[in-house]
């Protein structure tokens, strides 16, 4: 049943244009350029679409433009988190009606809530509205850390689809797997992709994805035909272009690469600051050596 959940997922980035607004004519590109490699599905409106920097309209007018291309031709999860489950809410029923396959939600952040608000914010979701919830462990970005137990208790209800992990703990994510074989889980730091898949992943959701899903695709076929020697040297291929990424900030280098690639997405919104050039010079050489062109 979980099975059109297995694989590649970008999580799309957000094409803004030179006005600052957001593109989803490129956006649509953006989707079918990814469709024709091959991936599984898509992550949308999630930390790499910035979308915490983006108002309620645009939210929902990158979740419609990503159904409306894509929907029916692979597997959608639409990131509905914020901290407000009255507004989670609202945003998982307009995703339940623009055909989301599931919703997803990273935890309430900013005020320490306490794990009992933390459940219920799930809870009051998923009671709301009729779509598998996929847990988003992002303790280093949300600052809340959920513990292996607390995850395990989502897990054990039925409508908890899975858990997007993005940490380097993979005893947790393997015990998420350990006590859930059924329930779908994510690696979501690229750079340990291969990592996650050994301690039991059932794919991943990065934000590299968008420009390299190519790679990652290939990584897990290798994974899954026992081939570790050559699944490693690719990864350690796509860790050299992940370092030089990392180093520049990860969505404003992600949309030079593109535009690098021939595929511009504008830059990454303020506060986030503009790669200077020299910054863009080096991540171009550093990067685009290994990289398939767009069009
Ligand atoms: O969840 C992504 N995180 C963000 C996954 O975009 C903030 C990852 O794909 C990382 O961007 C990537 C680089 O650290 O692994």
């Amino acid at each position: 049943m979980n099975e059109k959940f297995k694989g590649i997922f970008p999580a799309l980035l957000t094409p803004f244009d030179g006005q600052d607004r957001v593109d989803t004519e490129v956006l649509g590109r953006l989707v079918d350029y990814n469709l024709q490699k091959g991936v599984d599905g898509f992550y949308v409106a999630g930390s790499t679409a910035e979308v915490f920097l983006l108002d309620a309209k645009e939210r929902l007018a990158v979740m419609e433009a990503v159904s409306s291309r894509a929907g029916g031709k692979c597997t959608l999860i639409a990131h509905i988190g914020c901290i407000s489950t009255k507004q989670a809410i609202e945003y998982a029923r307009e995703a339940k009606e623009m055909g989301y396959d599931a919703i997803s939600s990273v935890a309430p952040f900013y005020y320490k809530f306490s794990f009992e608000e933390i459940r219920r914010y799930y809870f009051d979701i998923v009671d709301a509205v009729d779509l598998p919830m996929l847990i988003y462990n992002f303790p280093a970005f949300s600052g809340v850390n959920l513990t292996t137990d607390n995850i395990r208790e989502f897990l054990a209800d039925d409508r908890f689809l899975g858990v997007k992990h993005t940490s380097s703990d993979f005893y947790a994510l393997e015990q998420f797997k350990a006590g859930f074989p059924d329930k779908v889980v994510y690696n979501g730091y690229d750079e340990m992709f291969l990592a996650g898949l050994s301690m039991g992943a059932d794919g991943g959701i990065g934000s590299t994805f968008n420009f390299m899903a190519e790679k990652y695709i290939e990584i897990r076929r290798l994974f899954q035909e026992n081939d570790m020697s050559a699944a490693q040297a690719l990864q350690r291929e796509v860790n050299t272009i992940l370092r030089a990424l990392v180093e520049v900030g990860v969505m404003q280098g992600e949309k030079a690469i593109m535009e690098g690639l021939g595929f511009p997405l504008g830059q990454a919104r303020s506060p986030f600051v503009p790669l200077s050039g020299a910054q863009k010079e080096k991540l171009l050489r550093l990067t685009l050596p290994t990289l398939q062109t767009a069009v």
